[in-house]
């Protein structure tokens, strides 16, 4: 059963001076915020068990919430999803992900530009964790804030999408280079944008040399099924690791 909800007036983050400044203060505020997130993180990762975790990030618009309609989908017979959406307004996701047939959780952020591992926690509050497999985090559409927040996901998966410019893992690096896995959306639409796949993918293999890398299309379903298999194989070996863990 789908659960939708929406939860507002999360406002638990600060980026620090609003002039950029870095004095010891502001440093201290910070890291005692990244300290608080990395233990709710760590309590999400107990929580979640054996389901696989994803932490999707992208530009927005790059199609995170198309890829997911489809993941659900195609995912419907074998494995049972569940979605935890970011966005700074509006439920549109998570209403979509719901019509597509999984449950669905969308977290308003209000001003902020990215999720934190207690807001997860308090959207996990109303998805029936023990009924899925795989609960996928969709984090705010941003290419640089959600790098530092760890969710307590298994796996960060970062999107990019033919019309944003080939370059863009060299320009934002972080967020590519934790990537375990990289998805190449809007295929269908490559050549129409005159997108340079050789240049985007040398600039994925400089950032993230480890990355497996997805070419989809989340419109056509092109490319869907390498994508599909990866997530079942990631699932099987979570599994296994930990009835390891629990048998030792
Ligand atoms: N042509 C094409 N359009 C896509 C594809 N994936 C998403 N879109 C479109 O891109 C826009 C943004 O998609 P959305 O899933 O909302 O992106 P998000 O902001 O990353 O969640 C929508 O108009 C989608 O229909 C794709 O593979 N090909
Ligand atoms: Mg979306």
């Amino acid at each position: 059963m789908a659960t939708h909800d929406s939860t507002r007036d999360i406002n638990l983050h600060s980026h620090g001076g609003v002039d950029g400044s870095t004095d010891v203060r502001t440093v201290q505020v910070q890291k005692s915020l990244m300290t608080h997130n990395d233990g709710v993180a760590a309590e999400n990762r107990m929580r979640f068990g054996s389901r696989l975790v994803l932490n999707i990030v992208s530009s927005p618009g790059s199609g995170k919430t198309a890829l997911m309609e489809r993941t659900v989908r195609e995912l419907a017979n074998d494995l049972q999803v569940g979605v935890v959406v970011g966005d700074l307004e509006t439920d549109n996701d998570a209403v979509r992900i719901h019509d597509a047939g999984a449950p669905s959780v969308q977290i308003v952020t209000g001003a902020v530009c990215h999720l934190e591992a207690e807001m997860v926690a308090r959207a996990v509050d109303n998805l029936d964790v023990e009924g899925l497999d795989v609960v996928v985090i969709e984090n705010v559409g941003n290419l640089v804030c959600p790098a530092a927040w760890d969710l307590g996901e298994d796996l960060r998966v970062t999107m990019l999408s033919v019309t944003e410019g080939e370059d863009k893992p060299l320009k934002y690096p972080r967020i590519f280079k934790d990537a375990h896995a990289v998805i190449v959306n809007k295929i269908d639409i490559a050549e129409v944008v005159g997108f340079d796949r050789a240049k985007a993918l040398d600039s994925i293999a400089k950032v993230a040399p480890a990355a497996t890398v997805f070419e989809v299309s989340a419109k056509t379903g092109e490319g869907m099924a390498d994508w599909l298999d990866w997530l079942r194989a990631r699932r099987v070996e979570k599994v296994e690791r930990l009835s390891k863990v629990t048998v030792g």
